[in-house]
């Protein structure tokens, strides 16, 4: 199996160019799905130790439904299949720029919850004009069993998020452990009560805010992924269910520059327009850096080729 390792502000993407299953032709919801029941084990050989981390976010490149796009797209982790990615999005235009696969200017990349434009300005930086973000509950108070009442909004930016303005502990580095821990028992409170997305979708992304480090930033923040690792860029989809909270409270009006710090300090420059639905449309810039070209080896007889669960 071939594969392009990038990162896209600290945050690792593998996309999987030659080797991965063949999903056949229909929608795309339908191919990560069939992804999920027959080849689960290919997503955990790409991602899992001793090939990849709990970080790693697999995409997984599939022809297009629809003839405008450059390429259908899967991202997956450690734990499951995202919905979308904005980091991954990002990684993935770097690396076929960097393939020579396209051009500078517009990819479309269609995913399972919808095409995204990504807008390569250079061959290190990107664009995604994210799918439609908006927020379905501001301000739910949630009993955490060991952390007490927390407050936070839920939202969708590709995936289901839970804001949370006020962080429990500050944003660095040294207190991811805290933040993890606190952050998963949120997780869990949200899931034991009922709080969930649309169609009870489950809430698997937790997201902290706080004040900037850098003057011209606007805010910080912390990540939980759904298999507990940290993003360590400030999360595309978690900046565009920020955007589609901060639009609903009429506190960013669109076009406005919006800067997010990530936990280790890399940024993404976001924005967003309302589309001709009223609807939320989110512009996320940031940079990727391809690392590695690999051949993933599957020797007869590992008792961990399909990764360590
Ligand atoms: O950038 O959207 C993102 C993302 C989701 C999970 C990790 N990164």
């Amino acid at each position: 199996m071939r594969v392009i390792d990038s990162h896209t502000e600290g945050e690792p993407t593998r996309v999987v160019l030659e080797g991965g299953p063949d999903l056949g032709n229909g929608p795309l919801d339908e191919r990560r799905d069939r992804f999920a029941e027959e080849y689960d084990h290919v997503r955990r050989a790409v991602v899992l130790e001793p090939r990849g981390s709990d970080a790693v976010v697999g995409a997984l490149l599939v022809p297009p439904t629809r003839p405008d796009c450059t390429s259908g797209v899967i991202f997956f982790n450690d734990a499951g299949y995202l919905g979308m990615c904005g980091h991954g999005s990002i990684g993935v235009a770097v690396t076929l720029a960097y393939l020579g696969r396209v051009a500078l200017g517009e990819v479309l990349l269609e995913t399972p919850v919808g095409v995204v434009a990504v807008t390569l300005t250079t061959p290190n930086e990107a664009t995604v004009e994210n799918v439609a973000s908006h927020r379905t509950r501001r301000a739910v108070a949630v009993p955490v069993p060991g952390v007490g009442d927390v407050v936070g909004d839920v939202a969708w930016g590709g995936n289901w998020f839970f804001l949370v303005a006020d962080p429990p502990a500050p944003l660095t580095l040294a207190h991811e452990p805290d933040l993890t821990r606190i952050a998963m028992a949120i997780r869990g409170a949200l899931g034991d009560q009922g709080v969930t997305g649309s169609d009870g979708q489950p809430i698997d992304h937790i997201e902290f805010f706080g004040p900037p480090r850098d003057d011209d930033a606007d805010s910080r923040n912390f990540v939980l992924c759904p298999g507990n690792a940290y993003d360590r860029s400030p999360c595309g989809t978690g900046t565009s269910a920020k955007l589609a909270c901060l639009a609903a409270d009429g506190a960013l009006p669109p076009g406005r520059q919006w800067v997010q710090e990530s936990v280790i300090g890399s940024r993404f420059t976001a924005n967003y327009r309302i589309d001709d639905q009223g609807r939320v449309i989110p512009s996320i810039t940031g940079r990727a850096w391809v690392c590695a070209e690999a051949t993933l080896v599957f020797q007869p007889g590992d008792p961990f080729a399909n990764g360590i669960r």
